[in-house]
């Protein structure tokens, strides 16, 4: 089982501020923890981050007919991107959104999330053990197609 993982703008920078909000964990460590969990699981994953839209959009585009399924952490393109939207739906990947932390409780404009419209299930809140839960539900859901 093959999984794209993808993290979006400002993902890299995890760890220097706000730790409140992410955590201490630095983007390096939430890698690792991702590969730790991805071997537990049986499932193979590899990791993309960028802070460019496009960029995204084309590495969802290049996923069809290669992997099974898209972890995603859209960072802020989770609230304006109509285009990585549009992409998810293009290739018709089971996908799991992941945000580390609770988007429903912060600023209104966190609250609203694009790429909910398409993922089969959003995970917020839960820090970066977020990205195990949403691996977790990934093998359910490509397991009963
Ligand atoms: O909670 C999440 O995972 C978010 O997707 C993170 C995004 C934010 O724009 C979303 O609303 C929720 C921000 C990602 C990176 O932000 C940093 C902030 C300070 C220091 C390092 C990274």
């Amino acid at each position: 089982m093959k999984i794209l993982v993808i993290n979006g703008p400002n993902l890299n920078l995890l760890g220097i501020r706000e730790p409140d909000i992410y955590g201490r964990g630095t983007y390096a460590e939430l890698c690792a923890l991702i590969g730790g969990w991805a071997d537990e699981l049986e499932m193979n994953c590899e990791l993309f981050q960028s802070n460019h839209e496009g960029a995204i959009v084309d590495a969802i585009g290049q996923a069809y007919g290669v992997y099974d399924g898209i972890l995603i952490n859209p960072a802020a393109y989770t609230h304006t991107s109509i285009a990585i939207l549009d992409a998810l739906k293009a290739v018709g990947l089971p996908t799991a959104e992941v945000h580390i932390s609770d988007i429903s409780v912060r600023e209104e404009f966190r609250r609203f999330s694009y790429v909910s419209l398409y993922a089969f299930v959003t995970i917020a809140g839960k820090g970066f053990d977020g990205y195990r839960l949403g691996l977790e539900a990934l093998k359910e859901r490509i397991r009963q197609k």
